[in-house]
């Protein structure tokens, strides 16, 4: 197979659809792929020199008339460009909004020079909550369609963007992924933890702090829970909700057993050392740290609104719950609190379910395979 030379564009700050598309970008790589990264700065997980990686920072030139920099024009002079100079293949972008946009303009900007496709990674927030804001549902709409090829990280995704737009259904699946060699067990499960003490329990809830990631569910279930059995919460990560959720600790008198560790690179330093990961968003598309978490054998607590329950399964590998039923989330929590051999058995199951279907050999051969597709379609 002819190895593609594809451009990847998404928001380069932590959120997961930088970390798919980063991680995504290093294993082409790895794999034989030219990968030319095109964003307004460096995304986090592509610090260190890696070979056939290329980075393109975009201009965003400002002027007195403008109120923003028109960053989606720019972005599309930067594919455009980039794709003339090195030969690219595919336009992959994550997250529909504005880079969809961009990737179609600059593929019509090329339209008698090269031919180039374009790959659009739908994530969830681009279709269920910004995609429908009336200003841009119609541009939403027809960057899908305008699409060479579609992708959703879940069925789930696949049948709201369907029903949300009345769009094509030739929307291919293809799951967020985990690298399990990198997201393991603790070495030594006897050995000191660097969040407890002696006879303490960890929970972690790791996100970008917005309203959707449902925290005061967090907080509430974790108060539950201190209250029965002796613990502790990491919280990972920042966004607006942060401050509210340190109060209500607070409030709650419970201050001195949380750690806010704000923004971290490297999770799988972190999520090995929890017990259990609480996620009970208003709804999550996929929610790729529960996917990572389990690859470390930590148990998911995890909303059952959105696609979860694709890779979760109730009771065997983790639990899905409501987002309100905080007294089902309690429960699921103290039972597997309660109970070490339940929980390393069921760490276990999480641990192999991750690293199968969900690894990373599977999910980057799905892209490849999508790619080729596309090339051969030239
Ligand atoms: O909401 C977030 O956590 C950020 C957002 C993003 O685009 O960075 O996450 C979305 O994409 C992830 C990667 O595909 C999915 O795992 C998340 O479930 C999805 N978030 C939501 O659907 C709320």
């Amino acid at each position: 197979m002819k190895m593609p030379k594809v451009g990847i564009t998404c928001y380069p700050n932590q959120g997961g659809s930088g970390v798919v598309a980063s991680e995504l970008g290093l294993h082409l790589a790895r794999r034989g792929c030219e990968v030319h990264f095109i964003s307004s700065s460096l995304p986090f997980r592509l610090r260190d020199y890696q070979e056939k990686i290329f980075y393109h920072q975009v201009d965003m030139p400002t002027y007195p008339v403008f109120l923003n920099s028109p960053y989606t024009l720019s972005l599309a002079t930067a594919m455009s460009e980039v794709t003339l100079q090195y030969g690219l293949d595919i336009l992959h972008v994550h997250y529909a909004i504005p880079h969809a946009a961009s990737a179609y303009l600059a593929r019509q900007m090329l339209a008698d020079q090269k031919t180039v496709k374009v790959l659009t990674t739908l994530h969830g927030t681009d279709i269920t909550l910004v995609g429908q804001e009336p200003s841009f549902k119609p541009i939403t709409r027809f960057m899908i369609q305008q699409s060479d090829a579609v992708t959703a990280v879940s069925s789930f995704l696949k049948e709201e963007t369907i029903r949300h737009f009345q769009c094509r259904e030739d929307i291919h699946v293809i799951p967020n992924f985990v690298d399990a060699r990198v997201f393991k067990p603790r070495d030594s499960v006897e050995g000191p933890r660097r969040f407890a003490k002696p006879g303490e329990k960890v929970l972690v809830h790791a996100s970008n702090f917005r309203k959707v990631k449902n925290l005061p569910a967090v907080v509430e279930v974790f108060a539950r829970v201190a209250a029965r059995i002796p613990s502790r919460l990491l919280l990972v990560g920042d966004g607006p909700e942060l401050v509210k959720v340190r109060q209500r600790l607070e409030d709650l008198g419970l201050a001195d057993r949380v750690e806010t560790l704000g923004q971290v690179d490297n999770l799988e330093r972190v999520l090995p050392e929890a017990d259990l990961l609480l996620l009970p968003s208003l709804h999550e598309s996929f929610g790729l740290v529960a996917l990572e978490a389990m690859s470390c054998g930590v148990i998911p607590v995890v909303t059952n609104r959105g696609g979860a329950n694709e890779f979760i399964q109730d009771g065997l590998n983790g639990f899905l719950r409501d987002p309100e039923d905080l007294e089902g989330m309690t429960a699921a929590a103290l039972e597997v609190l309660g109970n070490d051999s339940q929980r390393q058995h069921m760490g276990e199951e999480a641990r192999r379910d991750a690293a199968g279907d969900f690894g990373v050999s599977c999910v980057v051969k799905s892209y490849l395979d999508l790619y080729d597709q596309l090339n051969g379609a030239c």
